[in-house]
């Protein structure tokens, strides 16, 4: 109610004709954008940071960087970016400290959380800090998911192979060395009724030698998916597939990035803001190309975005041309729809990559196969959106 008034006292001049402000609206748009939160619960070393580099794929540079405190003794990575996140991951670090207070974490972090991700080393049964952590944790809502993962598996079997094929979906099945199956036993006891899924990983780097460096990892991405509730499923979904398929590594870091964006853009496209297709859409374009030339070395200044936006048909209207408008159009915010928030958003992303590969290249492409080339990925995308809802 208080927004259509401020709509209508907008539209009739008595609360002047100020747009919004973007950046408060994207924080109100990532409040309503289905990112998953996982809240990662663990010794130093037991494997946190490897489950997130698995799961997005950013390396050890790029997560240390993104970390930004959250609590005292926890932080929080949102990936790819905090501006426009896919996946977001709570750092529960101070777990070892003399004295750690879950309670503080509980009151500040609870309501984020929407999997509690439990790293235990295979050989390390001191756990007794982690339980009491964990305790609380759980408590606190009951009906979280937590998934155990017993990680750095090979510790417990040194000089054998990984048990393949992986023998640790079915409980009791044959398959695996005993001395590690006491070791997950161990755990299974310490930890009993404290978790919902059990997920043996070994998630080592590649210089190690192993044929299959992200053991389990599979089965771990199949777990999360299983206790996601629907729309965030569907966001971890959209990530894997599409940095399954790609091969280029610019691409592999640009896809999050262009999904971050859609997926915010989608979220605006769907909700009934004033001006989403003036300002925020436009707004969440801009800021996705500038992370995007980021990614690619380039610098993209407004006069080249404009000129790339143009070129491929994206309508792009300033902040003063929005000004104006509101005092012709007579139906103010009308909603974009999601599919199309969102496919224009990817669309574009693809087609500035395609822009900046070629302009590394030392080409620029011609508008016309940049617009066909953005028209191509629209129409793609927009089906997907479509079939997903
Ligand atoms: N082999 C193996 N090494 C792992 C595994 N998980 C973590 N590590 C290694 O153990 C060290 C600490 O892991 P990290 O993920 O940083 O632990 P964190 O302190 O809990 O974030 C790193 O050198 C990792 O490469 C695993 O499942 N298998
Ligand atoms: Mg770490």
């Amino acid at each position: 109610m208080s927004r259509l008034l401020g709509t209508i006292k907008r539209m009739f001049g008595g609360g002047g004709d100020r747009p919004p402000d973007l950046d408060a609206t994207l924080n109100e748009l990532r409040s309503k954008t289905p990112a998953p939160v996982f809240w990662l619960v663990g010794k130093t070393q037991s494997g946190k940071t490897s489950i997130i580099k698995f799961l997005t794929g950013a390396d050890d540079a790029v997560i240390g960087a993104g970390f930004r405190p959250t609590t005292k003794t926890t932080r929080r990575f949102d990936f790819p970016s905090t501006d426009a996140p896919l996946l977001g991951f709570l750092d529960t670090r101070g777990l070892d400290e003399p004295g750690y207070n879950a309670a503080d974490d509980i009151a500040a972090l609870d309501s984020q959380a929407h999997v509690v991700v439990v790293t235990v080393k295979a050989t390390d049964f001191a756990q007794g800090n982690v339980r009491a952590a964990l305790g609380p944790i759980r408590a606190a809502n009951p009906s979280r998911p937590v998934v155990l993962c017993v990680s750095t598996l090979h510790e417990a079997i040194p000089r054998q192979p990984h048990p393949t094929p992986y023998p640790f979906a079915n409980p009791g099945s044959e398959g695996v060395p005993e001395d590690l199956r006491r070791c997950i036993e161990e755990h299974t006891r310490a930890f009993a009724g404290m978790y919902d899924f059990l997920v043996p990983i070994d998630l080592t780097r590649p210089e190690d030698g192993f044929p299959e460096p992200h053991y389990g990892g599979d089965q771990l991405k199949a777990t999360l998916l299983q206790t996601l509730p629907g729309a965030y499923r569907q966001t971890l979904i959209r990530l894997k597939e599409a940095t399954d398929a790609l091969k280029d590594v610019h691409m592999r870091h640009a896809e999050p990035v262009i999904l971050g964006y859609s997926t915010l853009a989608a979220t605006a496209g769907a909700v009934p803001i004033p001006f989403v297709d003036m300002i925020i859409i436009p707004g969440i374009q801009a800021r996705m190309a500038t992370d995007l030339a980021k990614q690619y070395g380039q610098a993209m200044t407004h006069a080249r975005f404009k000129e790339i936006a143009a070129a491929v048909g994206v309508g792009l209207m300033s902040r003063q041309l929005a000004r104006q408008a509101t005092k012709f159009i007579p139906v103010v915010g009308s909603a974009v729809g999601a599919a199309v928030g969102g496919a224009s958003t990817y669309a574009l992303g693809r087609a500035l990559c395609y822009y900046f590969q070629a302009a590394c290249a030392g080409h620029v492409p011609d508008a016309q196969t940049l617009k066909a080339y953005y028209q191509e990925q629209y129409t793609a995308a927009e089906q997907k959106w479509k079939s997903e809802r």
